[in-house]
């Protein structure tokens, strides 16, 4: 299903005038909103391939109908949360859940809806039909070393799959670890990891980046070979300039200080990628800023902090992906909400006064700090992420749009109501 550029201005001459009114009172509010609409066209959020469907958890899956049944409709689907807000540009892909029989012509088609292709993902944690081992016992850090190279090689192939999409980074998630204790010896289990990753980082070019994501548990759940930012940095740093730590905001232990994380990662040179999602007890991925908008707008502080610091582009320099996964909602009208928060706590972070805050924190005046953080969390801001998507050429209220248009009814006459995605 295309969406033609005359429902979108037609929504948004509709709506206009109490947009207008509410953007007037914001300019009055926010003095530098000219600079921040500008950052705000320009971010842009991947979207992954595997969040277009419905995710269920181990216990059931309640499919909501329409979802796409192949690559070509995933980025369809993607295509559509574009148009509607400018702001979901690109699609990551999972391998093997979404591999293109054709890259050329999957190429020209993310192109006609003006996406690109962000980090592609390998996949070493499910078995695939005739695979010829297992990864029951992990892939990168396994004792036996067939398996490894099993699990090498597949990285390598991924890269080559990535190269011919014009992809720039690979991402590594692994869910290796241990369930039990004495099951594994740390060191070898970090030597062997270690060894398979140098593998991997020979066979990158030199354009590209190297995530590698950490995760504090499941599905292993006594220890996991990368599972904390700690880890996950003592590797990237050994494996060179091209490699970096991933942070997925539900990959860390209860109450862990993110923003302190991303902040540390940032100075050290080696944050590389972001997933975006909220949660309540552990990888929940849920929709971003849906539970703890307040962590989200601290994380993003400290983000535009180091960036600027480093001088680096804030749309570019790192690659911003939303990872969720939706059981009850529409996965596209989740995905609107995550781009729309994760779009407000970047912008409120912009409005902070970093002037005032940096003499507030050399004279002490921790009150003051706390007044300067929580005026821009407070000020009202999304009059000017609606502008940015006006400007772009997006609906002034995405979800109104797409529920007037009815989509969801739409790509269930076109799928069917028992299409199902691939993915979790
Ligand atoms: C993991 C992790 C990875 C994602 C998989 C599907 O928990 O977040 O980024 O690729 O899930
Ligand atoms: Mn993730
Ligand atoms: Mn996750």
């Amino acid at each position: 299903m295309q969406l033609e550029k005359y429902k979108i201005q037609s929504h948004n001459e509709d709506v206009l005038a109490g947009h207008q009114r509410k953007l007037a009172y914001t300019l009055s509010e926010v003095e530098n909103a000219e600079n921040i609409i500008q950052k705000l066209v320009d971010f842009q959020i991947a979207i992954p391939s595997w969040a277009l469907g419905t995710g269920g958890t181990r216990f059931g899956r309640f499919s909501g109908g329409g979802e796409p049944r192949s690559l070509e409709e995933k980025i369809e689907d993607v295509g559509l949360l574009h148009s509607l807000n400018q702001a979901s540009g690109a699609i990551s892909l999972h391998i093997p859940w979404d591999i293109p029989q054709n890259a050329q012509a999957i190429k020209v088609l993310a192109a006609q809806h003006g996406l690109k292709f962000d980090a592609v993902n390998s996949n070493t944690f499910q078995d695939q039909p005739n695979q010829a081992h297992s990864y029951k016992f992990g892939s990168l850090q396994n004792v036996n070393k067939a398996i490894r190279k099993q699990a090498i090689d597949h990285n390598i192939e991924v890269i080559k799959q990535g190269i011919e999409l014009g992809s720039e980074s690979l991402t590594v998630w692994l869910s290796d670890g241990s369930c039990f204790p004495g099951q594994l010896n740390f060191r070898k289990a970090y030597q062997n990891t270690l060894e398979s990753l140098e593998e991997i980082y020979a066979a990158l070019p030199d354009n590209w980046k190297l995530f590698l994501e950490y995760k504090c548990a499941e599905p292993n759940f006594y220890s996991t070979t990368v599972g904390d930012w700690g880890q996950s940095y003592s590797y990237v740093k050994k494996l060179g300039d091209k490699a970096f730590t991933l942070v997925d905001l539900g990959h860390h232990l209860p109450n862990a200080n993110i923003e302190q994380i991303v902040s540390l990662l940032l100075m050290e040179g080696k944050l590389g990628g972001f997933h975006f999602n909220d949660s309540k007890y552990g990888d929940d991925d849920l929709t971003a800023g849906a539970l703890k908008p307040y962590q989200l707008f601290l994380i993003f502080n400290e983000l535009v902090e180091g960036m600027d610091a480093r001088g680096m582009n804030h749309a570019t320099d790192l690659g911003w992906m939303i990872d969720a996964s939706h059981n009850v909602k529409d996965p596209l009208e989740d995905l609107l909400q995550s781009v729309e928060a994760i779009m407000t706590a970047y912008a409120q972070a912009l409005f902070v006064d970093k002037k005032a805050l940096e003499i507030a924190q050399e004279e002490n005046d921790v009150v003051r700090c706390q007044e300067i953080l929580q005026n821009a969390f407070r000020t009202d801001v999304r009059a000017l992420v609606a502008e940015a998507r006006l400007r772009a050429g997006g609906a002034l209220n995405p979800i109104a749009l797409y529920r007037n248009l009815k989509v969801r009814e739409n790509l269930i006459q076109e799928r069917g109501l028992k299409a199902v995605s691939t993915g979790l």
